[in-house]
């Protein structure tokens, strides 16, 4: 058994107005890791753009759902970080069996001491992306929004600032090493706690990096343009990052 690590997949994303196949090989891999699972972390972005009221959820993902609430069914914990683009999670979402972790995990697992989270909060680039940070990842800013902000306008805001997002940054954020926000962040939590692995997802940039002689801080692929994207298993042995 093992735990696997996967983040932006970005489902329902629409490229030149297109559905990519990322959703579709998703579920392959869902399929692939399932039988092998102990527990799924879902480490942010997995959703394309989500937004969730009390009175409606996005349309179009309920295979996604579906195979969620199988895995959970047959006992897999499913661990959901909400990434910058699916924070906005309710109900709907949890029905499916996802424990939802709005901050931050660190834990101990196969006796290595992890932390994960999806990184957006970390990797700020700008005072504009901190300002916008510090009012959607409020949970009272982000329910009042729930609340009030209507669906379909939001989502229309949702999908065309994503699609912006994928102009803006063609498909990946460069790994600034040791002026990465992400690398900043984990030698700051390094000071605080003992941690074996650091796991992200955010860059889209598949990365290893050492911080020391026994710490590694890992970033997941995304889903959208790599064929193999890579993703992380951790067992008895220790943990990689594999390609499907
Ligand atoms: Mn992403």
């Amino acid at each position: 058994m093992a735990y696997y690590f996967v983040s932006d997949v970005h489902a329902g994303l629409l490229l030149n107005g297109k559905p990519t196949d990322s959703e579709a090989r998703f579920l392959a891999w869902l399929d692939r890791v399932g039988p092998d699972a102990e527990a799924i972390f879902l480490v942010g972005d997995i959703f394309d753009f989500w937004y969730e009221t009390p009175r409606k959820v996005p349309t179009g993902y309920d295979r996604l759902l579906d195979a969620f609430s199988a895995l959970t069914a047959r006992g897999i914990a499913l661990h959901f970080f909400p990434g910058n683009h699916d924070m906005w999670t309710g109900n709907h979402l949890a029905s499916s069996g996802l424990i939802i972790h709005n901050q931050g995990l660190y834990t101990t697992l196969c006796g290595r001491r992890v932390y994960i989270e999806h990184g957006d909060q970390q990797s700020i680039r700008s005072g504009g992306e901190r300002f916008i940070q510090s009012i959607f990842r409020s949970p009272i800013a982000r329910r009042l929004a729930q609340l009030f902000v209507p669906h379909r306008a939001m989502m229309r805001f949702g999908n065309s600032w994503s699609r912006a997002n994928r102009a803006k940054f063609r498909e990946q954020f460069p790994f600034g090493n040791e002026e990465e926000g992400l690398v900043r962040f984990a030698r700051e939590y390094m000071h605080e706690h003992p941690v074996d692995l650091f796991v992200f997802g955010h860059l889209h940039n598949p990365t290893i990096y050492p911080l020391s002689a026994t710490t590694t801080l890992y970033v997941l692929s995304d889903w959208i343009t790599d064929p193999h994207p890579a993703y992380g298993r951790l067992d008895e042995h220790g943990f990689s990052l594999e390609r499907y």
